[in-house]
């Protein structure tokens, strides 16, 4: 088992990832920002170290620091989280030409995720079925993406190869706009990404977002644990997530679960991921792979009684996959709310000091927040502050626990999302589910036109 965890995150992952060390007699090593001395993991992780001031450039993103306190501590391996180095190939080559190990997949499996149009090319070659589309990157001949366009049809969909989470994508209604539309995401994905290649697909108009979430142990084996629905989503940003997808039947589960679970061997991977995919008209349709820890794995962990992060610390210890998929029943239904601190009508980030903070509790809740009393929110990161997550036995039942567990949960001194949070729950299209990725912003868009008084 390894003896010594790094942990280059903060939050309430930091705060996930440290429980879980603990809880395999693992020691762990907090890194944190001068802003971030008052993280409620640095507080109980057995060591600490500050590897620099609060921009993420200088801390949580700065690869010789961080590698640096693994030498110190003598640590033997680095958890990324999410976000920040999570999914950067170069810090995890790094991390392992340094002699750690890298608690997710090889460099070379991330590096292949991270470029899109390559992600597609070898899940398609793995049988996953995907978006119609180029299969490979646009060249400049201007008749040639017009023959791809039409043979496609219109609307068709220009996407960054270096993007990804909604970056760098435009939407072709028609043929006058293609050519445009290729050259300005081109020079806006060079500028971005540093990569300016770009792909097609057809625009999908009103599709669900689904997820299958896979284990595998890098030695041949491999398991999904079913789907979560993360259609509730705004700007890109998830809001509400929960599994498993309504109106998913077992057959179609077992099946996409399979061709991922099959493309996991095929490709190699090692750790946690996601397939992220399209759904519209009972279809699947992949669109790129997560090679992370997600910020929506609880509700997984609800139904699966699977503990992810732990899964993640045994892989990377070198143990075989101990779950065989026979073993993986789901259970109920799980919901999660994200608790932002942002003003819940400008949707503006709103740090400071939490006066008061009161977590609900009761049969099926939890609350993974590093938040408490007095705990200063600082300025120079994301504004989600904690999860509320439900499970019961059907999805009613998890919805009336999170409007309670809602009304519960006291964020005293900033502002929240609690009131969209409760919003969403009264709300009868999302009670009624399967809504698209499309509904919260319109329900909203609708929402604020009458407080307005217009329409
Ligand atoms: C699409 C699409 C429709 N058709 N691709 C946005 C995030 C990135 N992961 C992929 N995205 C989309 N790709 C095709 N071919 C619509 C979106 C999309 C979206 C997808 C998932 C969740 C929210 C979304 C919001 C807007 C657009």
């Amino acid at each position: 088992m390894l003896d010594k965890v790094v942990i280059a995150n903060r939050g309430e992952i930091a705060l996930r990832v440290l429980r879980a060390c603990h809880a395999l007699g693992i020691k762990t090593v907090a890194v944190h920002s001068t802003a971030d001395r008052n993280l409620k993991h640095v507080g109980m992780a057995d060591e600490s170290v500050c590897i620099g001031p609060p921009s993420p450039a200088e801390s949580y993103l700065n690869v010789p620091r961080i590698i640096a306190a693994a030498e110190v501590t003598d640590a033997q391996a680095i958890h990324p989280g999410y976000g920040f180095l999570s999914e950067n190939a170069d810090f995890a080559e790094r991390v392992e030409k340094s002699g750690f190990i890298f608690i997710g997949p090889t460099p070379d499996v991330i590096r292949l995720m991270g470029d899109k149009v390559e992600a597609i090319r070898a899940m398609k070659a793995a049988g996953v079925p995907c978006v119609p589309g180029s299969g490979g990157p646009l060249g400049e001949d201007i008749a040639a993406n017009t023959k791809i366009a039409r043979e496609i049809g219109y609307p068709v969909i220009i996407k960054a190869a270096g993007g990804g989470g909604g970056r760098g994508m435009r939407v072709v209604h028609t043929e006058a706009h293609l050519a445009n539309a290729i050259q300005m995401t081109k020079s806006e994905a060079k500028a971005a990404f540093g990569n300016g290649e770009v792909y097609m697909e057809k625009f999908l108009e009103n599709p669900r977002h689904v997820e299958i979430q896979v284990l595998a142990d890098g030695q041949g084996n491999a398991i999904h644990l079913g789907e979560r629905d993360c259609s509730m989503q705004r700007r890109h940003q998830k809001v509400v997530e929960e599994a498993p997808a309504p109106g998913i039947t077992p057959e179609q589960r077992a099946e996409i679960g399979a061709v991922c679970v099959e493309a996991c061997k095929r490709i190699g991977y090692r750790g946690a991921g996601t397939f992220e995919f399209l759904y519209e008209n009972g279809r699947f349709y992949f669109i790129e792979m997560n090679t992370r820890i997600q910020v929506e794995h609880p509700v997984t962990e609800l139904i699966t009684g699977v503990d992810l992060v732990r899964e993640q610390l045994l892989i990377a210890a070198g143990e075989k996959l101990s779950i065989r998929q026979e073993d993986v029943v789901l259970n109920g239904h799980s919901i999660e709310c994200r608790i932002n601190a942002e003003d819940p009508d400008t949707f503006m980030p709103s740090p400071g000091t939490v006066k008061r903070f009161e977590a609900p509790g009761g049969p099926g809740v939890r609350v993974d927040t590093h938040v408490y009393d007095g705990y200063r929110i600082p300025p120079n990161y994301d504004s989600m502050i904690g999860k509320l997550i439900v499970h019961g036995r059907d999805r009613e039942t998890a919805i009336a626990r999170m409007r309670i567990a809602l009304s519960e949960m006291v964020v005293e001194g900033i502002k929240t999302n609690l009131p969209l949070q409760q919003r969403i729950m009264a709300d009868g299209g999302f009670q009624a589910g399967g809504q698209n990725i499309h509904y919260l912003e319109k329900r909203m868009a609708e929402a604020r036109e009458k407080a307005i008084g217009i329409g």
